[in-house]
């Protein structure tokens, strides 16, 4: 699991060299982005459970089979397994907004899911679909210009959009 940071640092030791002129202006941007960055990640943070309910709605609302008898999140243990399955999707992709690189979210979270799904007979693709869900609605709420100074956030609206196809992509 590495950060922003110690990944161009273990690149760099790697080649025995000092940071690049390009690696250091790459995390000088990441210093200076830095709060835009913490307020990305605490509006997903702490709308976390009304992002995961909306995205499982919609789901359900659009694959209605799902929740009925023999669907994959029929009953209510597999329900509870859908929502908690989205919910550690979210945290993941939070942990790899903050870190500023994926590899939290590769190694901890989507290492192997797809397989653990195959052998669930959860379908992968639903699974993806309900992360596009959870993708729209924490980059409206990351958005919403209501309480916060503005400024420019498309860099980091297309990073955090970045993980979330990065998750729906290792499930299919
Ligand atoms: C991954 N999900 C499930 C299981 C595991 C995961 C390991 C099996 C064990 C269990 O039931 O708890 N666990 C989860 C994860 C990590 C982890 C992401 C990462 C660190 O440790 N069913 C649907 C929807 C979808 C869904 C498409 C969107 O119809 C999910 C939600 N996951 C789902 C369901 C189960 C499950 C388990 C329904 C239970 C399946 C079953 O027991 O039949």
């Amino acid at each position: 699991m590495l950060d922003a940071f110690a990944k161009l640092v273990s690149q760099a030791d790697a080649r025995g060299e000092f940071l690049s002129g390009p690696q250091f202006d790459t995390l000088a941007k990441l210093v200076a982005d830095g709060n835009k960055r913490l307020d990305t990640v605490n509006r997903v943070t702490s709308n976390a459970s009304d992002i995961v309910a909306t995205a499982a709605r919609a789901l359900f609302a659009e694959q209605p089979r799902l929740i009925q008898p023999g669907g994959n999140a029929y009953t209510n243990r597999r329900m509870a397994a859908c929502l908690r399955d989205l919910e550690i999707i979210l945290r993941y992709v939070t942990y790899a907004t903050l870190a500023g690189d994926p590899s939290v979210l590769d190694d901890r979270c989507l290492n192997g899911l797809r397989e653990t799904y195959q052998a669930l007979g959860t379908p992968g693709s639903s699974v993806a679909t309900a992360v596009q869900k959870l993708k729209d609605i924490s980059i409206s709420i990351v958005n919403d210009p209501a309480g916060i100074s503005s400024g420019d956030c498309s860099n980091l609206i297309s990073e955090l959009s970045g993980y979330f196809d990065r998750a729906a992509a290792a499930v299919v």
